[in-house]
Formats: structure tokens, sequence, C-alpha cells
């Protein structure tokens, strides 16, 4: 089989048209007048710290580091002011640069409801969730399906771990995962054209694999309101699309959930969305990225260099679109 595919190497990442692109034209027009200007990242450097200083969990940060963990051969860590002001977070605009409009986000009080297929629903309060759970540190590689990655550590806590707490039914097959909703300060979500809450899913297999890690912190501090807080999902073998942020909802189903991307364009963002450097996008190559923290073009991994750890979950399911 032929793929024709665009020598991304000559491509710069403007080119690369993100997510977003399927809306018409008027759509577009309408959403980039909510963008703002670019910055470059080191000027926001002092204004970083401070939006993290009233976070009620700042004392229980740093976390031990997970040691079998680590960023992986000829990878670097990725400085914190880049992956803390280049993020997608669509709720707040469909530029990279959403960081200073996120601060808005009233992130306590907040509670994360667990339902559907579980022997009893709960309703957690964040703190109480955080203060019971097993936090560490991992280093992850994030992937972006526009081909841009980073290096992060991010702290949290296992996806099984949650999944054990919510003692899910044997019918249960997915989770269905919700952000917030928030018109007022996550304007984004004034787009009637976005089919809002964002939503994510994985397989109740995926999810008791030991990789997928619930986030509620980055670079020994919590998490900063643009990359998630107060509780988002790290699926790093997979497309960072499927990595929601500002989860209130997970609900288990026997149900395949529809995901907010493949709600927009299911020819383009499937439900697995695993990564794969030899099966390219609709509209570019995957077979490189860019890292964001060295500006430097790599070859993509893959199961994003994961395999040994989830590649086995996938070798029954047959005739699906595993890739994309
Ligand atoms: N709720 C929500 N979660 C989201 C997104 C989003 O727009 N809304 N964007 C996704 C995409 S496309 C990526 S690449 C990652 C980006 O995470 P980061 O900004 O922390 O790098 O978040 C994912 N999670
Ligand atoms: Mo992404």
């Amino acid at each position: 089989m032929f793929f024709r595919r665009p020598r991304d190497w000559e491509l710069k990442e403007s080119q690369i048209t993100p997510e977003k692109t399927y809306l018409n034209r008027r759509q577009i027009l309408a959403a980039a007048g909510i963008g703002v200007g670019s910055i470059g990242a080191s000027q926001l450097l002092p204004k970083m710290g401070h939006a993290q200083e009233s976070d009620p969990s700042a004392t229980l940060y740093p976390v031990a580091n997970n040691p079998s963990f680590t960023a992986g051969e000829g990878r670097t860590m990725t400085p914190e002011d880049i992956s803390t002001t280049y993020t997608n977070y669509y709720e707040f605009g469909s530029s990279k640069n959403i960081w200073r409009k996120a601060q808005n986000l009233p992130i306590r009080p907040w509670t994360l409801v667990l339902d559907g297929m579980v022997e009893q629903e709960q309703t957690l309060d964040i703190d109480a969730l955080l203060a019971e759970a097993p936090l560490e540190e991992r280093i992850y590689r994030h992937r972006c399906v526009e081909a841009w990655s980073m290096v992060v550590p991010w702290s949290g806590f296992p996806l099984a771990w949650l999944v054990n707490k919510a003692r899910p039914l044997s019918s249960a097959k997915y989770l269905r995962i919700e952000t917030f909703e928030n018109k007022k300060v996550a304007t984004g979500q004034k787009q009637t054209w976005y089919p809002w809450p964002y939503v994510e899913g994985v397989t109740i297999e995926e999810a008791a694999n030991d990789l997928p890690f619930v986030v509620t912190g980055m670079y020994g501090k919590p998490l900063p309101k643009q990359n998630g807080a107060p509780l988002r999902l790290a699926l790093p073998w997979k497309y960072g699309f499927k990595s929601i942020k500002g989860i209130v909802r997970i609900s288990f189903t026997d149900q395949k959930p529809v995901s907010f991307w493949e709600e927009i364009n299911a020819s383009e963002y499937g439900f697995w969305a695993n990564v794969n450097p030899e099966i390219p996008h609709k509209r570019w190559s995957q077979a490189t990225e860019r890292d964001i923290g060295t500006d430097k073009r790599i070859p993509t991994q893959i199961f994003n260099g994961y395999g040994e750890q989830v590649a086995h979950l996938y070798k029954d399911i047959k005739g699906s679109r595993l890739w994309s």
C-alpha cells in the first residue's frame, strides 16, 4: 500500500493545520476574534508562579519520583515556561496562547463524579481525593496529533487506582470522561458549533493498565489551570487530544464513548488514537514531530515509545482504526 504523504520536514508548524481547521471559513473568522496575539514564553515567566500560590494542594508537592518512567533516549525535559504557555485547551480558545484566560477558571470547590455502571455512585471532593491518592511523579512524553511533542514531569496517580475505587460492575466496558462546563469563564464554550463538554474515553482494559495517569501536578507543583487543573489524564501512548483536562465526571458504561474530536470529525480523529509514525493523519504526516523544548524535529515512535507497556492491549483488536 502506498501512502501519499506530505514531506513533513518541509512543513512549518503553521502549515500543519490544527484540529480546528475542519471549521468553515466564517467560523474560523469568528474563532480568530477571541484569539490572543503571540507572546514569547520567557516574557510570561515571572507571572507564571503566581497563579498557583493559592492552590490548597500546594503543600502536597513535590511528590516522590517513580524512576520507571524517564524522558527516554535522546529526549530532555521541556522547560516549564514552555510547556505551561504553549497549551491546547479549546474551552479557552483555539490558540496555544490561552494560559492567561485559563487563570479565570475556579478550581475550588471541585468535585469528581464516578457514576454509571458502578456499585455505588460517588462524588469526591478534590482535596479529599488528593489526600488519599498514591501521588507520585512520572516523566512522560506527550505527542500531539498536530506533530509537536514535549517531555513533562507530571505528578498524579494511576487511573487504575481510581477505577478500583469506583468499583465498576463487570458489565462496564468503557470509561466516558467529561470536562467541566463553565461558559462564563471558558468563553470557548460559547462557540456553539463545538459539541461541549469535551469528552474522551478509554476501555476498561486500557484504564486497568499501569500507564494511564491521572495528573494533578507538574514540575513538583500543583497543575496550572491551563494544563488542566485540578485533574487531567496523561495517556502518553495516544495522541494528546485523548489526555482530557479539567475532568469532572467519569462514567462507566457498556457503550463506546464518542469523543469531542470524533464527534466533530470522525474521519480524522477516532476512538483509539494510538501514536503511529507509519499512519499519516489525513492532512499531514505523523512520521516526525517537533519537540517544543529543543525545537528539534525528531522521529515519532510507535505507541510514542510505550509499546512494551501497551501493545498487548491491541493484539486481538482487528479491523479497527487503532492509529487515528
Ligand atoms: N478539556 C480539554 N482537554 C484537552 C484539550 C482541550 O482542548 N480541552 N486539548 C487536548 C490536546 S489536543 C492536547 S495536545 C493536550 C495538551 O495538553 P497540554 O496543553 O498540557 O500540553 O490536551 C488535551 N486535552
Ligand atoms: Mo493535541
